[in-house]
């Protein structure tokens, strides 16, 4: 049959008013296709309404000029067959709407859905019947569907949202949406064409219907980053890789971050100079490629502010050279979001068009629309006459096809739509607590629009069927997420959230498009692999998080959070599990040591501050290194004094080089990290009487080192942290240096073992009881242990200098911090803590790796400002509080 065929035959199915099914699905096009196709072959009886007179969705509706796919057509394709892969052959990198419909159709006819899909038929409500364990079903054309799953495949992207704009009613031309644009022939051939709205759908039409046009006038509310998609044949080194080992090709694709294979880039933009960033980004400016400008170019692009202004920099420019008036294009060149954190487009010749003589922008930022009239577009500074009005103004994404669509009643009567009042709330982004049965297809809460949809939705659709196929084997009937499953999820979504930029943009991925929606980042925004890893958890977990029911069986509920760690902890601690690294207690001290140096070397390289010196200061017993990091700004500054972690028996003054310098930029003050002596070959009290004397010498050289006189800070990790809380006291008893603050991070304070972090946390995250218990028998024989010198919580605690201290939840030294934090504050000792939810041991340390812990690093510099008496230094990545703050006194 002609390709041209295939798409353009709609269902002939007829079906009775009444129909009992084991799974309806909402929607014919790329989920509803394969879901139909994956519940046929697992032996379960399916039906699918779809509202459109045949398949395809958003590429039945979507179908403007210039509409195409926007990830490289070879990935944005069904994995699921090879033989389909095989029957199917793109005809260009980026595939036009009407192709990617007949491929569509295509896949329609192979497998004969079409005799399942109810066309021309809305569901117009959908019922939870308790007693019976069965959605009911009502649709527009009177007919009832009784199923006993329910399944939304209605696309993120399919309810096109109202333009908000008065007098549209009384316009006497022609009205075009471009999510809804007519199948016959729209003439605009010699017309006054006037756009509304500059996201992926204006971009893609307006070069298009500026050849057609007389006149075309686009309005620009906010401008968008766009790259030339560079059209043609599908590349040649793609499809060379694909072609190579499809099975791996398509396998990375699955485990990658954005569904397309690429590599996950290392270096952070600091890393790189001028030059290699300007090639890699010229690189990706010639491939046309929206996943490689978004992953490829430097690790911190999309995570750091600061790393998406060098891009975001360099794509202006390019903005600047394409159009010829500087003022349209700095219209035109977005400032008010990050790249990437508003879905960035793919063009062609879109910048281009606004050299033609037929265009003109008209910048809604500097006169807005009035009005719509019979004959045109009202701004508060003018009037423009037009023929034809194209709203490409977008959708209520997301939650729009869900909730707008169609009432869904669940349990206890609730509607989804109260449920979800402010904003959605799923399990996975999959299933809804409160609504047994009901599965949403890259609903909100999975990583869907952030992700080549191909790849998400196959996702989705093989685990959604997998499990029905494992209850029916269990003999279960029912599926419903728990509620604390679901709030882990909103918990571990806002978490993920922190780390991307995308909190910093409004944007229809928050909901910020349509007035009064309520606002949050709607997709998963940990990646679709780590995603992919969370689902199969779930079920090897038994799955976590599910109530599961059925006559003749016992219910089943492993309740539960699936993520407690924090996204990039678990990242971290998967990626060392998978070097299986040997037990450190292992090596020995000196092996130990041999492997820090080794493993650190694989470390990202610390960001630049003013200077970097070293020198010796005067130990306890000798001279000791030490490693100066000193602000870009003018001094004097005031003096930190840090000791490094490492159970005093490993590291150096080096070893925290990331995390001194991220203290330093973002304190702006001197860091003094010191090498102090280590145990085995130094025991108790080495390590403390060198942290006290190290810190007298630099009281008593501050001005030789650039330093502002005066009290100094000190500060430290872990056995560090041991070491300056000794300090301090230490400092109390015998006549100084005065010490303004105390920074104590992951503090070892105490010598007992019996607390319940060290029980919950013994093994998992990196830093084991068994490794405490190693470091402690290196360096201090049991009958010192109890010395304050040791366990600084047994010693005198009144009169200290203020304290703030960070403790992390997964780490077996949370409680004894903690403990020490409060009896300090009981002491009278002004503290504050910060207990940093889903982190371990070295997350806070572990700068440029851990984002996280970003938000803890910059309240922890903020303590030290404030123990000198500096005003505060907020920055931008402050605002996100991930950890639970508790002032203690
Ligand atoms: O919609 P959008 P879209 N007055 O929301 C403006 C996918 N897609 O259909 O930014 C004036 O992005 C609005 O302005 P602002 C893709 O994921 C993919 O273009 O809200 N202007 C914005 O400029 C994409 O992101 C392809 O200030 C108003 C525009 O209208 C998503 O679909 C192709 C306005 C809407 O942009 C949505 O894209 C097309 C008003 N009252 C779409 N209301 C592919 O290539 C809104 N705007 C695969």
């Amino acid at each position: 049959m002609p390709d041209a065929a295939v798409a353009a035959r709609s269902s002939e199915t007829t079906h009775s008013a009444s129909t009992q099914v084991d799974v309806a699905v909402v929607g014919a096009g790329f989920a509803g296709l394969y879901l139909l196709h994956k519940l046929r072959k697992t032996g379960f009886s399916a039906v699918a309404i779809e509202e459109a007179n045949d398949v395809g969705g958003t590429w039945y509706w979507n179908r403007y000029p210039g509409a195409r796919c926007d990830i490289q057509t070879i990935d944005y394709s069904y994995t699921f067959d090879p033989e389909l892969e095989k029957a199917w052959q793109w005809s260009e990198k980026y595939a036009t709407q009407p192709e990617i419909l007949r491929y569509l159709g295509f896949v329609a006819d192979r497998y004969d859905l079409r005799r399942d899909i109810r066309f021309g038929e809305k569901v117009t409500g959908a019922t939870w019947d308790q007693a019976a364990e069965r959605w009911q079903l009502a649709t527009d054309k009177g007919a009832t569907i009784s199923c006993r799953y329910y399944i939304m495949a209605t696309g993120c992207l399919s309810a096109p949202k109202p333009p908000e704009i008065d007098g549209v009613k009384n316009f006497k031309g022609d009205i075009y949406f471009t999510g809804r644009w007519p199948h016959g022939e729209v003439k605009l051939a010699g017309k006054r064409i006037a756009v509304i709205g500059t996201g992926s759908s204006g971009i893609q039409s307006i070069p298009l219907l500026a050849e057609q046009a007389s006149q075309l006038t686009v309005f620009q509310r906010t401008p968008n980053f766009a790259l030339p998609a560079h059209n043609g044949p599908p590349p040649a080194d793609r499809r060379a890789l694909l072609e190579g080992d499809r099975a791996a090709y398509r396998e990375q694709a699955r485990w990658s971050l954005a569904g397309v294979p690429y590599p996950q880039q290392t270096a952070v933009s600091w890393q790189l100079t001028d030059a290699e960033r300007r090639e890699r980004f010229e690189q990706a400016w010639a491939a046309g490629d929206l996943i490689h400008i978004l992953t490829q170019l430097w690790a911190d692009q999309g995570v750091d502010v600061d790393g998406n202004n060098l891009l975001s920099d360099l794509i202006r420019e390019k903005i600047r050279e394409a159009v010829k008036d500087p003022a349209t294009a700095e219209a035109l060149s977005p400032h008010d979001h990050p790249f990437g954190a508003k879905r960035p487009c793919l063009d062609t010749n879109y910048y281009a068009t606004y050299n033609r003589p037929n265009v003109t922008l008209v910048n809604l930022r500097q006169e807005p629309i009035t009005q719509i009239t019979a004959t045109g577009i009202t701004t508060d500074k003018r009037h423009f006459d037009v023929d034809v009005i194209v709203f490409a103004t977008g959708f209520d994404a997301m939650t729009g096809a869900i909730k707008a669509v169609h009432p869904i009643t669940g349990r206890d009567g609730q509607s989804i739509n109260d449920v979800w009042a402010n904003g959605p709330q799923t399990y996975l982004g999959l299933t809804v607590a409160g609504f047994p049965n009901l599965f949403l297809i890259t609903g909100p809460g999975s990583p869907s629009v952030l992700s080549n949809m191909a790849v998400s939705i196959e996702q989705h659709v093989d685990w959604v069927v997998d499990r029905l196929a494992a209850l029916r084997e269990a003999g279960f009937t029912t599926m419903e997420a728990t509620e604390a499953a679901q709030a882990g999820w909103a918990r571990h979504m806002a978490d993920c959230a922190t780390m991307t930029l995308h909190r910093l943009a409004n944007t229809w991925y928050t909901g910020a498009n349509v007035p009064g929606k309520a606002q949050g980042v709607m997709p998963y925004t940990g990646g679709v692999g780590p995603y992919r890893s969370i689902c199969n958890e779930v079920v090897g977990r038994g799955m976590l998080g599910f109530k599961l029911s059925g006559p003749g069986v016992a219910a089943q509920c492993n309740d539960g959070e699936v993520v407690r760690l924090q996204p990039d902890v678990r990242i971290v601690l998967g990626m060392l599990e998978q070097m299986n690294l040997p037990q450190i207690e292992s090596l020995g001290a000196f092996g130990a040591r041999d492997f820090l140096t080794e493993f650190n070397k694989g470390r990202p390289m610390g960001r630049p501050v003013g200077e970097v010196g070293s020198g010796a200061l005067q130990g306890a017993d000798g001279p000791l290194p030490y490693r100066l990091y000193r602000p870009a700004t003018p001094g004097p500054h005031p003096i930190v004094v840090y000791f490094h972690g490492g159970g005093w028996v490993l590291g150096d003054e080096q070893s925290d080089d990331p995390f001194c310098r991220d203290l330093c930029r973002r304190s702006g003050m001197i860091v003094v990290s010191v090498g102090y002596r280590h145990a085995p070959e130094h025991r108790f009290p080495a390590a403390a009487e060198d942290g006290y004397a190290a810190t007298r010498w630099i009281a008593e050289h501050a001005a030789d080192l650039g330093g502002k006189q005066g009290p100094l800070l000190v500060a430290g990790w872990s056995a560090g942290a041991n070491i300056a809380a000794v300090t301090c006291q230490l400092a109390r008893d015998r006549g100084g240096p005065p010490i303004a603050g105390q920074l104590l991070v992951c503090p070892v304070t105490d010598c007992r073992f019996d607390r319940q972090s060290y029980a919950d946390n013994a093994v998992g995250y990196f830093l084991t009881r068994a490794l405490m218990f190693w470091f402690w028998d290196l360096y201090c024989s049991p009958a010192d242990r109890t010395d304050p010198r040791a366990s600084p919580l047994r010693g005198e605690l009144k009169n200290l200098p203020p304290a703030f201290v960070a403790t992390c939840e997964f780490d077996p030294l949370r409680d004894e911090g903690i403990a020490y934090a409060e009896a300090m504050a009981a002491a009278g000792v002004p503290v504050e803590q910060l207990q940093a939810r889903g982190h371990i041991h070295s997350s806070l340390v572990m700068v440029d790796v851990v984002v996280t812990g970003v938000s803890a690093r910059v309240k922890m510099a903020e303590a030290l400002r404030g123990f000198a008496g500096l005003p505060k230094k907020l920055d931008a990545e402050s605002a996100s509080p991930i950890e639970v703050n508790a002032a203690a006194g």
